[in-house]
């Protein structure tokens, strides 16, 4: 079978991501915020005691194929990134992370923002 590039908000198979599916309500989520442009979730596997994942819910793959088109949006999801914080009581701080591909541990390519909180963190990240 003839190779061909993913589309985005699929993965490497031509298959939606999870991602797409808890867009879709497909898959269940803890959902924190929405609105047209975007969603807010609790990520399934939390590596601290608050941890959220805010995506947008046009399909872009991954933070290294974004473009001018794309400001806007990006800049909406760190606004939204910074008020679901608030809302979940980050008063003394938190971590925003985007994985990109391999070496950045990416697993899911649907663009996302980690953010992390309610403990202190270390520095650097492994
Ligand atoms: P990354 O490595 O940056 O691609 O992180 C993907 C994150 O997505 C990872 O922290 C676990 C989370 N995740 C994967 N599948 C699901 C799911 O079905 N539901 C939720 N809520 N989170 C998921």
């Amino acid at each position: 079978k003839a190779h061909r590039a993913s589309a985005a908000g699929e993965d490497a198979g031509g298959q939606p991501t999870i991602f797409s599916k808890i867009i879709a309500r497909s898959v269940p989520a803890t959902i924190l915020y929405e609105d047209d442009k975007c969603l807010v979730f609790r990520d399934v596997a939390p590596q601290a005691p608050v941890h959220f994942l805010v995506i947008p819910k046009r399909p872009i793959p991954r933070i290294s194929h974004v473009g001018p088109q794309d400001t806007e949006l990006l800049g909406h999801l760190l606004v939204v990134a910074a008020r679901t914080a608030q809302a979940e009581g980050l008063a003394d701080g938190y971590r925003l992370v985007i994985n990109d591909g391999k070496h950045g541990a990416q697993s899911v390519y649907h663009l996302h923002i980690h953010v992390l909180g309610g403990r202190q963190l270390g520095w650097p990240p492994g």
